[in-house]
């Protein structure tokens, strides 16, 4: 089969250098957004989110005439879905996973499939969503056959296939990471494979679409309940009085251990997300992963405590905060934890808030809208404050050189300041 033109839903994080790395293979691409604004931003050669390499790749996609943006799908030989899937809060406090993103960007594109046609779902998805975008398909086009009801026979070719980049290296780990591809049968798996050949040099793995999905959740909750491991230990380590970056470095020099560090609490759309999808389908069985949610949802708690004792010591306490991003190096703050901690201090009034993030050029509305918050450089930050707040590791933060602390309290949630 071949691929002439290959359209893109969603033209966010990763549909939109998934879109401009099939464009630099010289494929036509057709980018589909309902955001009017992304999508002349991409028209115009530039890019509406933050990502490194990103722009160049875009810039000569658009100029080079191989990637075109619309807010209507158009006819394609392959359709990737890469749209967001949140989830909402239930009544327990639980959370079930919002698929209307997926279902009408497939009730988007239904119209304009032909026979011969493959759809790939990229969304981070619970387990079966692959088989419900297909039956809302089959329900839009009762003219064609899909791989539900006819197999291998099919007119129209589905499958997942979840992306695993690390934002921040989207460019590089999109052309270099293994893909596990999970087709609903398997001519859909290796017409599904031969698309993704056209960028990707990782080792393409087969497998149906329900493990191809699990998978995808798997990863993300295997990161988050190893977090948790370590945010819990260093809770018990302040309670013990012991250094737990140091008890870290130890423990991992046993060949079989590696912990991860711990941090202010878990950020970023995925890892704090994904493994609720698990929960919510299994929820008796997912109890381990239930506790690690909650361990580290808990965290940004344990550190607004610290802060709290903490400025006990001042009259009129100044707090020099450290970093909102959800990681180090990136200007990403959606679901932040560091971010969430600082709104919390400047709401419960807790001082003057000095702000550092070399990431940002002005504050989120939720913290401007605060007159008791203000962005500051390290220096300023550094000569003014009495207590230091370390909330994300940003290389530059790691390398300050931390001489004149006497008199500040320093409240280190990364263990960068050791
Ligand atoms: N974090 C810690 N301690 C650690 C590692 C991370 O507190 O030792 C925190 C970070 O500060 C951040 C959060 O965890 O707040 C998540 O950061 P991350 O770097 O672990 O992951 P993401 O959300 O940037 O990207 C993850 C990646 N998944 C895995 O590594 C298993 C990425 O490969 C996925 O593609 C991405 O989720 C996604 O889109 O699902």
């Amino acid at each position: 089969m071949s691929f002439k033109t290959i359209s893109i839903i969603g033209l966010g994080y990763i549909g939109l250098p998934t879109a401009a790395v099939f464009a630099s293979r010289k494929k036509k691409v057709i980018g589909v957004d309902v955001n009017q604004e992304a999508v002349d931003t991409i028209n115009r050669g530039q890019i509406h989110i933050v990502e490194p390499d990103l722009d160049i790749v875009v810039r000569a996609a658009v100029v080079g005439g191989y990637l075109r943006a619309t807010t209507q799908p158009e006819p394609a030989d392959a359709f990737l879905i890469a749209v967001p899937t949140p989830f909402r809060s239930d009544r327990n406090g639980d959370h079930e996973p919002d698929l209307s993103y997926i279902e009408s960007s497939s009730k988007s594109i239904a119209p304009v499939l032909k026979k011969g046609d493959l759809v790939i779902l990229e969304s981070t998805s619970p387990v079966g969503t692959t088989e419900q975008m297909a039956g809302w398909l089959a329900a839009a086009r009762p003219d064609l056959t899909f791989p539900q009801t006819h197999g291998e026979a099919s007119d129209i070719r589905v499958a997942y296939c979840p992306e695993r980049v690390l934002p921040g290296h989207v460019v590089k780990e999109l052309l270099e990471n293994a893909r596990v591809i999970g087709g609903m049968t398997r001519k859909c798996s290796d017409c599904a494979v031969e698309l993704y050949k056209i960028f990707v040099q990782g080792e393409c793995f087969v497998t149906d679409a329900r493990t191809a999905e699990m998978s995808k959740l798997t990863e993300n909750s295997f990161r988050d309940v190893n977090i948790a491991f370590a945010n819990e230990l260093s809770m018990i380590c302040d309670k013990l009085g012991i250094n737990v970056w140091e008890l870290i470095k130890l423990a991992n020099r046993h060949p079989r251990v590696n912990i991860l560090q711990p941090g202010p609490g878990v950020g970023g759309h995925c890892i704090a997300v994904d493994p609720w999808f698990i929960v919510s389908a299994a929820p008796e069985e997912a109890t381990l992963i239930r506790a690690a949610r909650k361990v580290n949802n808990s965290k940004p708690f344990f550190v607004l405590k610290k802060i709290k004792t903490a400025v006990q010591k001042f009259k009129s306490p100044k707090i020099a905060c450290f970093g909102l991003a959800f990681k180090a190096n990136i200007d990403d703050l959606r679901e932040s934890p560091s971010l969430g901690i600082v709104r919390e201090i400047a709401a419960e009034k807790l001082g003057e808030i000095m702000v550092v993030e070399p990431f940002i050029e002005a504050l989120p509305d939720v913290l401007s809208a605060f007159a008791n918050v203000q962005l500051v450089d390290v220096e300023t930050a550094l000569q003014e404050a009495d207590i230091l707040v370390g909330l994300v590791d940003h290389s530059q933060f790691r390398e300050m050189a931390l001489s004149d602390l006497k008199e500040k309290i320093v409240i280190d949630t990364r263990g960068m300041w050791k």
